[in-house]
């Protein structure tokens, strides 16, 4: 896979892009990366790329010619890339997302700075993304989030394939539920004990443990994730008494 990303800093992603599981995969030729920076694709001797809102309106927007120019011009060597715009305005980036980006050849992220882009240059969008309900001043951390995700789960990219299977959201194995607690020694702690069952050896009762520990994480922690959850009928009706134990009888209507 090729990721390449559009912004007017494009410093900020090596560091990112050269470490950790990233940086491995990364050498071991599992993803390429290439930062673009913007302003090579302007024509003027400030190499301006925002303008004033038309209308009026606080702060300033990026212009439309040289996102065109430049994605035309990125686009050109090689295959068609999807190209994706970060902007908070962008559907809600997800898990989901994150698998249906990984089995894209080509990968293109523009990122927005200042108070947004002209509209006229979303027409290059396949999509826009944003990663959460808050307002950072730029797009090229919702792209480096986007492109751990996306590429933590390609083949070889974690030493050990099936470490990316059942953890939390994942549409397999734990059925969009959060993940178990684990532990790991000492077996005690600050006065705290991790769970007998983990320490019998009994992988049947592990396996039980893990999923009713999983079920009772969500009800608490993510309420919102338990009426798309795979449950069976018995974990649905232990889950909608959790619900209300930590979230009162009102939780599902409010
Ligand atoms: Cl993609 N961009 C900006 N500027 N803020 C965000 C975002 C993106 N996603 C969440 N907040």
């Amino acid at each position: 896979m090729l990721i390449e990303t559009l912004s007017v800093f494009p410093a900020m992603f090596e560091p990112v892009m050269s470490t950790s599981i990233l940086g491995r995969a990364r050498q071991a030729g599992i993803f390429d990366f290439k930062a673009y920076d913007l302003r090579d694709w302007t024509h003027d001797r400030h190499r301006t790329v925002d303008d004033e809102p038309y209308g009026g309106g606080q702060g300033m927007l990026m212009k439309a010619p040289p996102i065109f120019e430049a994605v035309r011009s990125i686009a050109s060597q090689g295959p068609r890339p999807h190209v994706v715009f970060f902007t908070p305005c962008g559907a809600p980036f997800d898990q989901r997302t994150a698998e249906r980006l990984s089995h894209e050849e080509r990968l293109l992220f523009v990122c927005g700075r200042y108070e947004g882009i002209d509209e006229r240059a979303y027409a290059l969008a396949d999509e826009r993304l944003s990663i959460g309900d808050y307002v950072l001043t730029g797009g090229e951390l919702a792209a480096m989030v986007v492109t751990d995700a996306v590429v933590r789960l390609l083949p070889g990219a974690l030493g050990d394939e099936m470490s990316s299977v059942d953890e939390s959201f994942a549409t397999g194995e734990t059925g969009g539920l959060l993940e178990y607690a684990q532990y790991t020694r000492p077996a005690a702690f600050e006065g705290a004990e991790v769970p007998e069952v983990l320490l019998s050896g009994d992988h049947a009762k592990v396996d039980a443990w893990r999923r009713a520990n999983a079920i009772e994480r969500t009800c608490r922690w993510r309420p919102d994730l338990i009426p798309t959850a795979r449950l069976s009928e018995s974990e649905r009706g232990r889950a909608a008494e959790l619900v209300e134990r930590y979230h009162g009888p009102g939780y599902s209507e409010a």
